[in-house]
């Protein structure tokens, strides 16, 4: 999973990315400009953990997140396409606005207002994929209009679509698409077609009960969209502890968990993503795929050749594994099954 992280300038993004990865990129004003920072990180699991423990392998191998942290946009203009050209292939936005007082940051518009910033980057957003599209219709118009058979014809007319869209003020998230038409689009990589986290940057102990309430108003029958809130500065200090060090901290501090769990949790139930796993002597591995995908498709996650091969799968639910303790154990009550291409791969079944 892939995730760009935007906001406005100085929101603390950069700093909320160094939370993220324990990296220490350098934070402040005009800190990356257009530089980017990127970092991966291992998803814990502890249904992974367990089943090492079990087959013991050569190695564990845990998904993945991979953030992007890009300069800030300017708010209330289309944004920058540089900078959209390097958060173009990710699965989400976590968009971060700020929310701490601080008379050392400037902010762009001169007061913190988190409800407006995050409507005044929605609106960003909007504009920037209309931008887009418009761009696009008017490099194929002319071929289209003289000729009907066109190849660029279906995806003038679903640009069209989308523009309307857009002008009713509606992301693309909103916008019902047949698969097919989804490809036609994707290469645009629209920034209202992501779904979006939303990151509170609150000061320390700021309570974000009402800003969140507000929040839940303000996206009231937005679809895709969640919002937390993380205390950036404080988080980025905790996360370059060593690990022995941060769970005394983070008691110090009344945080039950570190905003880098809480990300990937909230980005996995925002996406709608799960996890399978593998297990065996050489490798103990999750995949990661969204929910209910068909056991082919997931089984391509693995390697392209076993999805084109694929005739059927033994699936073993993890808590039966767990509860029997052997594959054979599995096999001999009747928990390992047979399932075929079509099979939906969920978190129940
Ligand atoms: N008081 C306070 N300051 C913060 C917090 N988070 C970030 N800052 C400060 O805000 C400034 C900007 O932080 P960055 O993380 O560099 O912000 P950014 O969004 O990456 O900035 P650009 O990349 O320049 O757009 C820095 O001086 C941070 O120390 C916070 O939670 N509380
Ligand atoms: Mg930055």
């Amino acid at each position: 999973m892939k995730i760009g992280i935007i906001g406005l300038k100085q929101s603390g993004k950069t700093t909320i990315f160094n939370a993220l990865t324990g990296q220490a990129a350098q934070t402040g004003y005009g800190a990356n400009k257009l530089e980017v920072n990127m970092g991966t990180v291992a998803v814990p699991d502890e249904r992974l953990d367990r089943l090492t423990e079990i087959f013991n392998p050569k190695r564990q191998v845990n998904a993945t997140v991979e953030y992007v942290d890009v300069a800030g946009v300017e708010g209330e203009k289309a944004v920058d396409p540089a900078l959209l050209n390097q958060i173009k292939v990710t699965d989400a936005l976590l968009v971060v606005i700020r929310a701490f007082e601080s008379d050392a940051v400037v902010h762009p518009f001169g007061s913190v207002d988190a409800i407006r910033d995050f409507q005044s980057l929605m609106d960003e957003f909007l504009l920037s994929d209309q931008a887009i599209a418009e761009t696009r219709i008017s490099r194929i118009e002319k071929v289209v209009k003289s000729n009907k058979n066109a190849p660029e014809k279906k995806e003038y007319d679903l640009l069209q679509r989308v523009i309307a869209h857009l002008e009713e003020m509606k992301p693309l998230r909103e916008m019902e698409l047949k698969e097919e038409e989804r490809k036609l689009i994707r290469g645009f990589q629209f920034l209202t077609q992501k779904p979006v986290l939303v990151v509170f940057n609150t000061g320390e102990g700021d309570e974000a009960s009402g800003l969140l309430s507000r929040f839940r108003e303000a996206s009231a029958g937005m679809k895709h969209i969640d919002a937390i809130a993380v205390s950036g500065e404080i988080e980025m200090e905790v996360s370059q502890l060593s690990p022995d060090e941060q769970p005394m901290f983070m008691e110090d501090l009344g945080l039950e968990a570190l905003a880098k769990d809480r990300v990937i949790q909230a980005s996995y139930s925002l996406l709608g993503y799960i996890s399978f796993f593998t297990a065996g002597e050489d490798e103990c591995r999750a995949w990661t795929i969204r929910n209910g995908t068909v056991a082919r498709k997931a089984a391509g996650e693995i390697h392209s050749d076993i999805e084109r091969g694929f005739i059927r799968a033994e699936v073993v639910h993890y808590d039966d594994f767990i509860a029997l303790g052997t594959m054979a154990k599995c096999k001999e009550e009747g928990k390992l099954r047979l399932e075929g291409k079509e099979y939906g791969v969920t978190e129940t079944s």
